[in-house]
């Protein structure tokens, strides 16, 4: 990555610092990915997008400034891509997923503060990530109490757009949340200088409807009795998902799509049979945070399924196309995006049923609930969760863990143990 010296030097980042992070990850996604045998020839694009990962975007970013795009940063899946594109702008998530940058969230946050937000604040704080640099502007929204908090400390330093999001799903919360779309296309509109027509959201509503079908197909393929891919690839697909464009990302999902559909007609498995099959439940796993998933797939497990926002969270739905006026389309983003069920929701019942319908759908032999440390919405319904499924007779482990290594052992022999049990 260092023919991008330059353009990191222009984003006033912290080059020092950054080349450590820059030293560890080829190893850390050799160790993880390139070990892998037989994976589809389609996550060569992954793999590339991985090795360039804070230069080939970033610098496509930096074009568009310099064309008059603006740049909207994301933290959440409730907030909807569509009303950014629509008036030509983009849309770049930017939660933190390496502990690499947690010591830097940790200076101005409590240590008792989930991972994901404390790397997020590091990463800007710290001037290590060129797309927390390269923002116009963040939007931040009130989901858990940590966010909120956080995106008071984020917005003293960078533009700062909240929407409030309700957190009950009642008619009049659906309402509300339309109007808080609304009120953020306003906002939009202002900082790109473009005017969301009718004509032009119905385009990026068709638009990111695409990129959710090209998930979903890869996704399909996972329910194959033979594996296609491994659930490391696919949540890799899916966590770059969140930052590259979305016309190329629905592009390259449906060439693996192809691959995958291919493989399942010729009984191409990338596991042995008889491997069992494990849904993945819970907190999100931001970039690069692969350590569950590694260790499950090299303990005698398959991840099939993440039932978290980093997964069937971010394209199950599509949104109403083709409505005649803004308020109609607004209507419709909110009744999309309220059928997302984050913890942060009283009650949540809906992601129970969505948990026990995933594990009927993707054929699954057990389901492990993991917890971001201090996810304290999370952590509670999972007792609500693994309730559930004992009641419906699907085994169930519920874990708690961060972005260190320290567990990594003893998350293993757990997992290890309970796969054994699974057979
Ligand atoms: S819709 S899961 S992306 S809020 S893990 S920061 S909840 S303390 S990330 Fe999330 Fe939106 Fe919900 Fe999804 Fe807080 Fe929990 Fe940390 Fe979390």
């Amino acid at each position: 990555m260092s023919n991008y010296v330059e353009m990191w030097k222009n984003l006033n980042m912290d080059l020092e610092t950054h080349d450590a992070l820059c030293q560890v990850l080829p190893t850390a996604f050799g160790d993880v990915y390139l070990s892998q045998e037989n994976r589809p020839e389609g996550m060569g694009f992954w793999d590339f997008v991985v090795s360039e990962i804070h230069g080939i975007r970033p610098s496509e970013l930096i074009e568009a400034q310099k064309n008059g795009q603006k740049v909207f940063g994301t933290f959440c899946v409730y907030v909807p891509d569509e009303v950014v594109i629509a008036a030509n702008g983009i849309v770049t998530g930017l939660c933190g997923g390496s502990q690499f940058w947690v010591p830097g969230g940790e200076k101005v946050l409590p240590k008792g503060t989930c991972p994901l937000i404390k790397a997020s604040v590091g990463a800007r704080l710290d001037r290590t990530c060129p797309f927390f640099r390269i923002a116009d502007m963040y939007v931040g929204e009130t989901t858990c109490d940590g966010k909120k908090k956080a995106w008071e400390i984020l917005g003293q330093d960078v533009p700062m757009h909240i929407m409030d999001l309700p957190q009950m799903k009642r008619d009049k919360d659906i309402l509300k949340w339309a109007d808080e779309i609304k009120e953020f296309a306003a906002v939009v509109e202002k900082v790109t200088g473009n005017e969301i027509t009718v004509e032009a959201l119905n385009e990026a509503i068709h638009t990111i409807n695409e990129k959710r079908r090209a998930l979903a197909r890869v996704y399909e393929a996972r329910k194959a009795a033979k594996l296609p891919i491994s659930g490391k690839d696919a949540l890799l697909m899916m966590q770059i998902a969140f930052f590259d464009d979305p016309k190329r990302c629905a592009q390259m999902c449906n060439n693996l799509a192809d691959e995958l559909e291919k493989r399942i007609a010729d009984g191409v498995s990338v596991f042995k049979e008889g491997t069992k099959r494990i849904l993945v439940s819970g907190t999100p796993m931001a970039i690069p945070n692969w350590k569950l998933h590694h260790i499950i797939e090299t303990s005698g497990g398959a991840v099939v399924c993440e039932e978290m926002c980093t997964g069937t969270r971010y394209f199950e739905h599509e949104v109403a196309e083709d409505l005649p006026t803004l308020e109609a389309q607004y209507m419709a983003l909110a009744q999309r995006y309220m059928k997302n069920n984050c913890a942060c929701f009283t009650p949540n019942s809906g992601r129970i049923d969505d948990i026990l319908r995933l594990c009927k759908e993707y054929n699954v032999d057990g389901v492990i609930d993991v917890n971001l440390k201090f996810c304290s919405t999370y952590d509670i319904e999972g007792y609500t969760v693994e309730k559930a499924l004992k009641e419906a007779g699907i085994p169930v482990l519920g874990i708690e863990t961060d972005y260190t290594d320290a567990d990594a052992e003893q998350l293993r022999t757990r997992v290890e143990a309970f796969i054994e049990m699974l057979g």
